[in-house]
């Protein structure tokens, strides 16, 4: 007899029924703000439904997608309390059974966004069957709850009316900020590009991956899809990558021989935080 494992209590499986397509618990509009200070102790007091690792499951009915939210971080402390004091309220509401991966880049070395991001798909496969993967941007927090932090049947952008860009796409084929891929979206274009060292580039070569594989980008409404972004200036060591131009030129190229099917770094530590799974690895140097 099948049962599942509901908080502390066992039942049936079949007394649970899958979650609504859209949740009646969504608010619409929010109020976003980065004026006031916040503390990740009070951000775990106000969401003690979390298990440890920054993950939920819907109490009274099955979700229907395991989502997990890759993070890509370094030296952000500040935005990363804001983005979860936001979006732990948020992705309850959505009734999505889910879990917050931060991939922290270990060193001094120049950034890689997209490296970061491979890693956290590969990583949260390690723990977790999740069928749904939203690559977010650590500074960028959705203004409306109805923009589901879920997948589709194409690869869907989700911050696509962005407070910086005047509520705007700054171009049609504009992929970065939060983005939303199915398992088998994301090998169908063997994951991201692996040598975007610094700022830049690594978001067009995945729409050139998606566009080449066939895909279509799908999107909330302009009015759904607004975020804010907090303001700040460009990081140490996250300097506008030149080459990026010239490698974008290249994704029908380069997509088969770099991505998750040839992703190497190095897992330094592991912090499980009742907020978040933070994992700190070693992706090398350009
Ligand atoms: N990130 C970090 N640490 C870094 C660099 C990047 O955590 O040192 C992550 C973080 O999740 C961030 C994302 O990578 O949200 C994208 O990097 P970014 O925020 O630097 O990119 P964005 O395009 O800003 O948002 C570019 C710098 C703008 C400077 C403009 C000054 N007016």
């Amino acid at each position: 007899n099948e049962t599942v494992i509901i908080g502390d209590v066992e039942k049936p499986a079949e007394v649970l029924e899958s979650c609504p397509e859209t949740s009646p618990l969504l608010v619409g509009q929010l109020r976003v703000e980065f004026s006031t200070p916040v503390d990740f102790n009070l951000v775990r007091q106000g969401n003690k439904h979390l298990t440890m690792g920054g993950r939920y499951t819907p109490t009274k009915c099955v979700a229907l997608q395991k989502v997990a939210i890759i993070i890509p971080y370094r030296n952000r402390e500040e935005h990363l309390k804001y983005w979860l004091y936001y979006l732990h309220p948020i992705l309850k509401r959505q009734l999505l059974d889910y879990g917050i991966y931060i991939i922290e880049q270990d060193g001094e070395n120049t950034f890689n966004r997209a490296k970061l991001l491979n890693v956290g798909y590969a990583e949260a496969l390690k723990e977790y069957d999740y069928d749904c993967f939203i690559f977010s941007d650590v500074d960028i927090i959705p203004m409306d709850d109805r923009n589901t932090y879920g997948c589709s049947s194409q690869p869907r952008h989700l911050s696509v009316s962005m407070d910086k860009f005047g509520f705007r796409l700054p171009y049609k084929q504009y992929f970065g900020g939060v983005s939303a891929m199915s398992k088998k979206q994301y090998e169908k274009i063997n994951g991201f590009p692996n040598n975007y060292w610094g700022w830049g580039g690594e978001d067009d070569d995945i729409f050139n991956r998606l566009s080449i594989r066939g895909m279509r980008i799908s999107r909330p409404s302009a009015e759904i899809g607004k975020c804010k972004m907090i303001r700040h200036g460009r990081d140490r060591k996250n300097e506008e990558n030149p080459q990026r131009f010239n490698r974008n030129a290249h994704t029908r190229q380069t997509i088969n021989t770099d991505g998750i099917r040839s992703l190497k770094y190095k897992v330094v530590n592991i912090e499980k935080d009742l907020l978040y799974t933070k994992i700190r690895v070693d992706i090398g140097k350009p």
